[in-house]
This record gives C-alpha cells, sequence and structure tokens, in this order.
C-alpha cells in the first residue's frame, strides 16, 4: 500500500484543485490522477488515512470522495482488500448498417465471446408479442434472454421472442441464434433497429457489473425474412461504457445535389 501511495503522490505535495467543496476537489484530483496514468485500472487507490494525511484533508472528506467515484463505476471497491481503479473495458464498435450477430461482431474483431442463459422456454405470448411477430390465436412464443459477455466482462442483456413455429424447442440454441436460424432456413435478412438512451435498473445492473442508473443503450430489434415475414422481436440493454454503434451516411444524389 506504500508503495502505491509513493506511485500516486510522487515527491510532489498534493496540490488540490481549487473550487467547490473539499471531496469534490479531493475527487477530480482522483480523476486528474487516473487520467494522466499516475494510477491505472486495476491498481489499487492508497488507503484512507494516506490520502487524508497526504492531501491534508479529514477521512470523512476522502471517503466521501471515493463514495462518489465508486457510485460513478471510477472506483471499485472489494471487501477486505481495498479500493482499486476499475477496470477498464474496451468499447465495442457496431455498423448500424449490416445485420449482423453478436457472435460475428464479436469474432471479427478476434473477441472471445460468451452467453449466460437467464431464460429460455415457450411462453403464452404477450400482446405486443402477439402482434409484432404477428402470431395466431393460441400459438406460444419462444423466450430466449442472455448476458452476452466478452470474456469475463459483461457488454449486454439480450431478450429475444421468435414465433414458436420458427423456434419450436429453445433448448436446440447453441452460442448463436442466428447460426441455428441459419440451419434452419430462417434467418433475418433485414431488421429494423431502434436505440434510446437509457438508465439501467437494478437487477441489470447487477448482472452488467455497473452502479444502478449507469447509463445504457437500449435496443429494439425487430428482423424479417425476405417475404416479409417478422422473425425476431429482440429488446437488449447495452452498457454505454463499452457499446458504439456507428453509422455511415452518405449524401443522397438528390436533384439539384452535389454529385
Ligand atoms: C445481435 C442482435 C440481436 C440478435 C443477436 C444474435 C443487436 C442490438 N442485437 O446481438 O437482435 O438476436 O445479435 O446473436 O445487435 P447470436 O447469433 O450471437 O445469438
Amino acid at each position: 500500500m506504500q508503495e502505491q501511495a509513493g506511485k500516486l503522490f510522487g515527491d510532489d505535495p498534493v496540490v488540490l484543485p481549487v473550487g467547490g467543496p473539499l471531496y469534490l476537489q479531493l475527487k477530480r484530483w482522483i480523476e486528474d490522477a487516473i487520467k494522466r496514468g499516475a494510477i491505472n485500472p486495476g491498481d489499487a487507490l492508497p488507503s484512507e488515512r494516506d490520502l487524508a494525511t497526504r492531501a491534508d484533508v479529514s477521512r470523512v472528506t476522502v471517503r466521501k470522495a471515493v463514495q462518489h467515484l465508486v457510485q460513478e463505476g471510477v472506483l471499485v471497491q472489494r471487501h477486505g482488500s481495498g479500493t482499486f481503479v476499475a477496470p477498464q473495458t474496451p468499447r465495442v464498435e457496431q455498423s448500424l448498417s449490416q445485420l449482423t450477430s453478436f457472435t460475428e461482431d464479436m469474432a471479427r474483431r478476434g473477441m472471445a465471446v460468451r452467453a449466460e442463459w437467464l431464460d429460455r422456454g415457450l411462453y403464452t405470448p404477450s400482446p405486443e408479442e402477439t402482434v409484432i411477430l404477428g402470431l395466431t390465436s393460441g400459438e406460444r412464443v419462444a423466450r430466449i434472454a442472455r448476458l452476452r459477455l466478452n470474456d469475463e466482462t459483461p457488454l449486454a442483456i439480450e431478450r429475444a421472442s421468435l414465433s414458436s413455429s420458427v423456434l419450436p424447442d429453445p433448448d436446440m440454441i447453441g452460442d448463436s441464434l442466428y447460426l441455428h436460424l441459419d440451419k434452419s432456413g430462417t434467418r433475418p435478412v433485414r431488421a429494423i433497429q431502434r436505440i434510446r438512451a437509457a438508465n439501467i435498473a437494478e437487477a441489470d445492473a447487477h448482472l452488467l457489473q455497473v452502479p444502478v442508473g449507469s447509463a445504457g443503450l437500449h435496443i429494439e430489434r425487430i428482423s424479417y425474412l425476405a417475404t416479409g415475414r417478422v422473425i425476431e422481436f429482440t429488446r437488449s440493454i447495452y452498457r454505454g461504457d463499452t457499446y458504439d454503434f456507428v453509422a455511415e451516411l452518405r449524401l443522397d444524389a438528390a436533384p439539384g445535389g452535389q454529385k
């Protein structure tokens, strides 16, 4: 711990940025130390006592600054072993113009992907599922819910609904839904995706290992076969700190527009 404190403080006295309450000054100072690489993701923060002595503030002030940084996901606390700079998760870019699966997206980046099953089975559909999937009266809906991870880092929760005539046995899916649909000749060829900002609610935040209320992306995908039949209705929540959705925009060759 002493060594860690030495690394973070260097030989210079700690000069807190001016303005605002002391705990916010210390919080900004810790954030700056992380930004300039004085302390790195995964490193332990000096003890509360060391920080208080070196920054010449009370331990209550240190605790408050640290608590705020933990809530914001900048620091993580592990019982019995201390406070650490949160590990950095790589950002993933997904093109908005290609209809790819999660497995394909990750494989293209050379990233190891896995899924933890949260649910899979046949259910009585909700009115929304009946309308969107165009289910006939009495038809059941296949629901699959998965936590999608890159190695040990959770990236997204996906909850997909499909007609039971397309997916009569949800247990048949291996690692990839689209691979399974491909094999049965029902892989979608077109999709409409709606993305909106969302604050991640408690249960999902717990699964995604982020603080409750963190920024997330709520995504709804409705996918179609070439015949126009809806195949998949999926609602997902992606961690805002790990995903970028990228769209390529082109100028229409409209009359009077630039060629
Ligand atoms: C993507 C799709 C999801 C689809 C899944 C299939 C988004 C937002 N969602 O994650 O709708 O069900 O891929 O992936 O892109 P899989 O074939 O790896 O199971």
